[in-house]
């Protein structure tokens, strides 16, 4: 009788288990269904050691499934990384709001988009928001509907490629690890790339430190104009 009434009180407490998904994909004004061309998670939980290879693309203990879909992009278009609470959540329920922190996006070209894991180098971030004003970059993606709009680099090569899209929770981020990071990868075959750049590239893991002070920080302490590292070269 106590013991199911703690596990109810748990499961009531904001923040504790509530999680996001970067569910679906907007590109060229078309909205992809769930899971269309992305490498897709059943459950919404972070990942939370920045060694671990499940940093890359996602994994246990969130079982991924790859799709066997590639989503055509244009090199200099803005797409539309679309964050839900679970995979049935509608465009209100993004994310509990009192999860706060960064949000980031990356590239990596892969020769198979369908079947490449991510792990490992290759990968160039494209996109960041981090502390503005008092303003946490996934509050705006909350306010947004849980689009996340990330402009794909004119200058880069045509060719498939993984796009990492990423939210971090700090709330728990006053102790190791305890920063909460939820990604997924969509598959895409970038066209109208003008291929005159070649982007300074990392690996994931790797990219990331469990004390890098974007990652290792308690939130609770700053202030409206305190200034924040946004994790990831
Ligand atoms: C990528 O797009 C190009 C140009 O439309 C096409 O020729 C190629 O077959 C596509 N590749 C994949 C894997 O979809
Ligand atoms: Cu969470």
């Amino acid at each position: 009788m106590h013991l199911s009434l703690l596990l109810v009180t748990a499961a009531l407490l904001p923040g504790a288990v509530a999680h996001t998904i970067f569910a679906q994909l907007t590109a060229g004004g078309k909205t992809y269904p769930v899971s269309y061309g992305i490498l897709n998670p059943s459950y919404d939980g972070p990942q939370t050691d920045v060694n671990s290879k499940n940093m890359a693309c996602n994994g246990p203990p969130n079982p991924t499934t790859p799709s066997d879909k590639i989503i055509d992009v244009t090199a200099g278009s803005t797409v539309q990384a679309v964050w839900r609470h679970t995979l049935q959540s509608g465009p209100n329920d993004v994310m509990d709001a009192g999860h706060k922190g960064p949000v980031m996006a990356y590239l990596k070209r892969v020769a198979n988009a369908k079947t490449d894991s991510g792990v490992g180098n290759g990968w160039f971030k494209i996109q960041e928001g981090g502390y503005r004003n008092g303003k946490w970059a996934t509050n705006e993606v909350i306010d947004n509907k849980g689009n996340q709009a990330i402009q794909i680099p004119k200058c880069i090569a045509n060719g498939q490629y993984l796009l990492r899209a990423e939210m971090v929770a700090l709330h728990g981020a006053r102790s190791t690890n305890g920063a909460q990071l939820c990604m997924e990868c969509a598959q895409l075959n970038i066209t109208g790339g003008t291929g005159t750049a070649s982007p300074t590239t990392y690996s994931i893991p790797g990219i990331y430190k469990s004390n890098d002070p974007g990652l290792l920080i308690d939130i609770y302490s700053m202030k409206t104009t305190s200034p924040y590292v946004i994790p990831g070269t």
